[in-house]
């Protein structure tokens, strides 16, 4: 076999405090809302891509499992984007493995996308600036162009690359995952907010209403007011499975643990907890906190019926190539309590 260049690279997942959902009709994946989100120190994707002169097909391994279909041609597609100026790009062996379960609303295609991207940019040996891996990224994946940033990163509306807010340590927070059991997922991401777009009633009011409550999100954060960022913050997420709900036929994610937990949160803020929620497409609930409260917060939701597992994340580095001593298989464990 004739092989070319090796590319390595990890990024983390992240979170959204101020939420994207619906494309731009001006197309190419943008997205129609600004968003903001953290990035998530325990949740990681690692890649690796080795060009393959003689090989016919893009091969790609997740977690072990040969890779088919639609999300094949989703990794070709990103493939094609770093090689986008050569006329013939030669074919790729792509293995990824993630540290958290792939597809359970824990936004693997941010990390997984973020990572691809990465490695392969630096399988061609170009190095490329952050600005455009996550504009790349964000092609492949809208959620994906904020993975390439550290701590709090932003994807504004209807504008290529996102951008960073703030390092991580801005801020000393942390953001619980509260796995929540559930089924497959009833629509995918894409698939759902597409749904959505087209058959809400409401969906130009929430395009209309995110900036400000996308804006209330940044201020927040940047001013590290607590307080702000959870109102807004849950906002924006109350807002977007409106949208959802609203739907025809429905898209609803929420299961009856989340909606207790949006109660208990909102009771428990009022006695002095720092603890917000936010909700994506799925029905686990990620709690955003202060570094000092952790420990009371992953006691709360590990009382709470229906919740599997607590994963406790804190703000996370940028996406960054590996070197390729490093082994894909010692990808960090995420801190996960059962
Ligand atoms: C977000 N989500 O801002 C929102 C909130 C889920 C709910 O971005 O179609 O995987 O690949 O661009 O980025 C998930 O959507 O969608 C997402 P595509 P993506 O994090």
């Amino acid at each position: 076999m004739t092989t070319s260049k090796i590319g390595r690279a990890e990024a983390c997942a992240n979170i959204a405090l101020a939420k994207y959902w619906g494309k731009s009709p001006l197309g190419d994946n943008l997205t129609a809302v600004p968003s903001l989100s953290l990035t998530l120190d325990a949740l990681r994707s690692r890649t690796e891509v080795k060009w393959c002169t003689d090989q016919e097909q893009d091969e790609v391994v997740l977690n072990g499992e040969a890779v088919v279909g639609r999300p094949l041609q989703r990794v070709s597609h990103a493939l094609d984007l770093v090689h986008q100026e050569k006329q013939e790009r030669p074919k790729a062996k792509v293995l990824s493995l993630n540290n958290f379960p792939t597809a359970a609303g824990l936004a693997s295609s941010a990390s997984g996308f973020a990572a691809l991207i990465c490695a392969a940019a630096h399988a061609t040996g170009e190095k490329l600036p952050s600005s455009e891996l996550s504009n790349l990224a964000r092609k492949c994946s809208a959620s994906a162009g904020r993975s390439i940033f550290p701590g709090f990163a932003e994807l504004l509306a209807e504008t290529g690359p996102g951008a960073p807010i703030a390092p991580a340590n801005h801020w000393d927070v942390a953001m619980l995952v509260a796995v929540i059991a559930s089924g497959p997922k009833p629509i995918g991401s894409t698939g759902g907010m597409l749904q959505t777009a087209q058959t809400c009633p409401y969906y130009s009011a929430w395009v209309k209403d995110a900036p400000a409550v996308f804006d209330e999100v940044k201020a927040g954060v940047l001013e590290r007011d607590f307080e702000r960022v959870a109102i807004h913050m849950e906002h924006s997420t109350r807002m977007m499975h409106a949208t959802m709900i609203t739907s025809l036929p429905p898209v609803i994610y929420l299961k009856g643990p989340t909606i207790e937990l949006m109660h208990e949160i909102a009771k428990r803020r009022q006695k002095g907890h720092p603890e917000a929620y936010t909700m994506d497409a799925g029905p686990n609930v990620k709690v955003f906190t202060l570094g000092n409260h952790v420990a009371k917060t992953q006691a709360f939701l590990e009382s709470i019926p229906g919740v599997e597992k607590v994963i406790i994340c804190r703000p996370g580095p940028a996406a960054a190539e590996l070197s390729l001593d490093s082994s894909l298989e010692t990808a960090p464990r995420s801190r996960e309590l059962s």
